[in-house]
């Protein structure tokens, strides 16, 4: 008997241990499973009047029975169709059938609006994360969803600086610089005026010097950003592996690597070095110019000097293909156009057009051989001091600023795919749609490469892999494999 009671003691204590461990003070741990009416609160068994359900792919979840579980107070406006909820300093409204979120005045977008199953309402888990600053583990063998909240009333000390800066390296009429324009009108829009900030275009607030914006981003000296990968590369040694020549060759392949794996290893490296991703923009694919003769091989290469960007591995692609490279920023480069000063370039169409390039070059060889993704993102420093509905505004605006440069960049490139995104998701139809027969309508001879021509340049940059994949890191190289399905 005494044996029993001392067994029953251990397990009682054993047990007393995980559930003081599995619950943190001031938190309460919410468990559900899709289509199941038990849920857990603190291990506490209750039943649900509308289980979690998947919508569109998302997890839908009882929003009053969450709401309550934290402590908050929540409301319902039946003529509106509108749920309020009050916790501390936040103040939200939730609409049926709509996907924005009102939290203190600030937009934040749904995926899926709220929608009423059984008399309840069931909004995204996802939302309850991001917006509310909840920590959500999603258990895909169970369908089980666990949210930790905490139960202390937030409280809102939040004060926005008058204005934000945003680095951008081209100009206002760039669909780049178009791009930025975008995002910073978004956040504007979407916090009310709350968060204003100002693209700074031209690189002018790093005297031109565009490989500088990583530095100045994770230092905190620029909070936002809208720029290239390539300007990026020398200090995230990472990024060359968008510029490893003839690598990634498609549309598909960049979204399979700016979405995959390798992706996620770039993301987390910057954020690790002071730059928070949040949104892939896109210069394009960049092809070649110059005013002396059409190229084919890299031996129509030879004697010509070629503008690049002060960034090493371009240095070693054009010394591989025998030609003379010299690095300039973009500040200086137009006017070496200009002058003469170099023989040719390589940019995307969305730079070719606004700099006009057949007033200097007359030869454009398409020959895709580097993409160069653009990073939306901010410093860590500015990142960290925004609440999480502010944060969320911010990053629903540049995935959609991005969306849609992104789309702008790949017009007319990629067969109707981008067209109809700017039509039917931003009722647009930009002015040049065919961007390669504009070019060539301005007098310029359009070079497309043979098979057994590209060949010839893929042979003659192989040792430019060797040199740079241990720089890039081998293990994001053949995750990048792995995400192309290669
Ligand atoms: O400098 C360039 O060539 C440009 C505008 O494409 C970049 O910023 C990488």
């Amino acid at each position: 008997m005494k044996k029993l009671v001392a067994v029953l003691l251990v397990v009682a204590m054993v047990l007393g241990f995980f559930s003081t461990r599995a619950v943190a003070a001031n938190e309460v741990v919410i468990k559900m499973t899709v289509g199941s009416k038990d849920a857990f609160v603190n291990g506490k068994k209750v039943t649900l009047d509308s289980p979690p359900i998947i919508d569109n792919g998302r997890t839908l979840v009882p929003f009053r029975f969450i709401g309550e579980s934290i402590g908050a107070k929540i409301s319902w406006d039946a003529t509106k169709k509108e749920v309020g909820y009050v916790f501390g300093d936040i103040n939200l409204t939730l609409t049926i059938g709509s996907n924005k979120a009102v939290v203190n005045n600030v937009i934040n977008m749904l995926d899926v609006p709220p929608k009423i199953v059984s008399g309840r309402t069931l909004v995204p888990v996802r939302f309850v994360t991001e917006t509310l600053g909840a920590k959500v583990n999603w258990d895909a063998n169970t369908k089980t969803v666990t949210v930790t909240a905490s139960t202390v009333p937030p409280k809102i000390t939040f004060k926005p600086k008058a204005e934000y800066t945003m680095q951008v390296n081209v100009g206002p009429a760039f669909d780049w610089g178009k791009g930025a324009q975008k995002w910073a009108d978004l956040v504007k829009e979407r916090t009310n005026g709350l968060i204003n900030i100002k693209p700074y275009f031209g690189s002018s607030l790093l005297a031109g010097k565009q490989t500088n914006w990583f530095q100045a981003v994770s230092e905190g000296s620029i909070d936002f950003v809208m720029d290239s990968t390539i300007n990026a590369s020398g200090v995230v040694q990472s990024l060359n592996l968008f510029s490893l020549p003839f690598f990634i060759n498609t549309y598909e392949n960049v979204d399979k690597i700016e979405n995959g794996t390798a992706g996620k290893m770039i993301i987390d490296q910057m954020e690790k070095m002071g730059v928070v991703h949040l949104a892939w923009g896109e210069n394009g694919f960049r092809e070649l110019t110059n005013s002396k003769r059409p190229i084919r091989t890299p031996s129509d290469m030879k004697g010509l000097k070629f503008r690049v960007v002060g960034s090493p591995i371009f240095i070693d692609i054009f010394k591989t293909l025998g030609a003379d490279a010299v690095s300039m920023n973009w500040g200086d480069a137009v006017t070496a156009f200009q002058q003469g000063a170099v023989d040719g370039q390589e940019n995307p169409y969305g730079v070719l057009i606004p700099v006009q390039i057949w007033q200097y070059h007359k030869y454009l060889t398409n020959w895709n051989y580097v993409i160069d993704p653009l990073i939306l993102g901010v410093s860590k420093q500015t990142w960290d001091k925004f609440p999480p509905y502010i944060q969320k505004a911010i990053k629903d605006s540049a995935l959609e600023a991005g969306e849609w440069e992104k789309a702008m960049a790949r017009r007319g490139l990629d067969g109707f795919t981008s067209i109809n995104i700017l039509k039917n998701k931003f009722g647009e139809t930009p002015q040049i749609l065919d961007m390669v027969g504009y070019v060539r309508s301005k007098g310029m001879q359009i070079i497309d490469l043979t098979p057994e021509e590209r060949q010839e340049f893929i042979n003659a940059t192989q040792s430019v892999y060797d040199k740079w994949i241990p720089i890039i890191g081998r293990d994001i190289y053949n995750a990048a494999l792995k995400d192309m399905g290669k």
